[in-house]
């Protein structure tokens, strides 16, 4: 009875760690980012992006001047990680 009662608990807690997961909505963006001199820049704007809750990726393309952002919109905003960028001292461009 006890037993079967823990390995129950066990189940639930496995599902609701799966069912969380599948409600994250991940989505990606890419960025155009202006005041890149060298890799440093691009490098301390992905570093400053990553730092930004909810953010599980950011690639930066230096040769392209585009940031790929990766993110869970539910707890990141597009504003957040402009603030982000612009905070590292860099411009987003927007279109
Ligand atoms: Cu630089």
């Amino acid at each position: 009875m006890l037993r079967s009662g823990v390995a129950g608990l066990v189940v639930a807690a496995t599902l609701a760690l799966f069912s969380g997961e599948a409600m994250a909505k991940e989505v990606s963006t890419r960025l155009q980012v202006s005041g890149w001199h060298c890799g440093g820049c691009s490098a301390a704007t992905e570093a400053a992006l990553r730092k930004v809750g909810g953010v599980k990726a950011a690639k930066a393309e230096l040769s392209q001047g585009t940031v790929s952002i990766t993110y869970d919109d539910s707890v990141a905003s597009l504003a957040d990680l402009e603030k982000a960028v612009e905070k590292a001292g860099y411009q987003v461009v927007r279109k």
